[in-house]
């Protein structure tokens, strides 16, 4: 078994953190984002959608797609759940899960890809070239701040994104919170303080270190 790796690209942080969090351990390659990598016949050959995560199984199997990544470790060391105890959990961390990332983590992404000179005609992932439109740093940005408004309101009555125990949802909802704070300059404001509560307490975990 590998993974495909890039240790600076969120989405490969969402899968270290949920390894660690069930304290497994696959040996891991690096793809090199930053040398274009990805698109190399090597890589195209591994994974013709050129982007990473990719889990490969020892059959040859190819799992692209954190959830289906997620899913595959969720099966394999059910211990602790991170995808939802009994049928309603599941939903329940489902919908979070999902929304953390419709919400939150796309409009990053396009914030981010279609702002950073270096990812100039790369403003969409995969094996085809997209040029950047640059409208859609505002208008991610505008949902970046609605994003951080209503998960701080929502914080306000639960201990985590998915209720009283930490999910895959926080995995995803940080690491989006984390990533445009870094690269766009986008802080919690002052006044969330239920977001800022749970943003503390969530990188606090030893997997967050990853
Ligand atoms: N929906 C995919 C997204 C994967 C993705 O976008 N990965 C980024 C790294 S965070 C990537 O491969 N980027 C390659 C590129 O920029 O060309 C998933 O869940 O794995």
């Amino acid at each position: 078994m590998r993974l495909y790796d890039y240790p600076v690209a969120p989405n490969c942080r969402r899968v270290r953190i949920f390894l660690a969090e069930k304290g497994v351990s696959v040996p891991s390659q690096m793809i090199d984002l930053s040398m274009q990598e990805q698109l190399s016949s090597a890589y195209r050959a591994i994974n013709p959608r050129c982007t990473v995560p990719a889990l490969q199984l020892d059959d040859g199997t190819l799992i692209t797609e954190v959830l289906a990544i997620w899913r595959y470790f969720e099966e394999t060391d059910p211990e602790p759940p991170l995808l939802g105890r009994d049928a309603k959990d599941k939903a329940l961390v489902t919908m979070w899960e999902r929304r953390m990332e419709l919400d939150g983590f796309l409009p990053g992404m396009d914030a981010v890809r279609n702002f950073l000179r270096s990812l100039k005609s790369r403003a969409l992932t995969g094996p085809r070239d997209y040029e950047q439109i640059p409208e859609l740093i505002e208008r991610g940005k505008m949902r970046l701040a609605d994003f951080f408004q209503d998960l701080d309101g929502h914080l306000s009555h639960s201990p985590f994104v998915a209720g009283a125990e930490f999910t895959a949802a926080d995995i995803t909802g940080f690491v989006a919170l984390d990533f445009v704070a870094g690269r766009l300059k986008l802080p919690i404001p002052d006044d969330q303080i239920h977001l800022r509560r749970w943003s503390e307490r969530v990188a606090a975990r030893p997997s967050f270190q990853l």
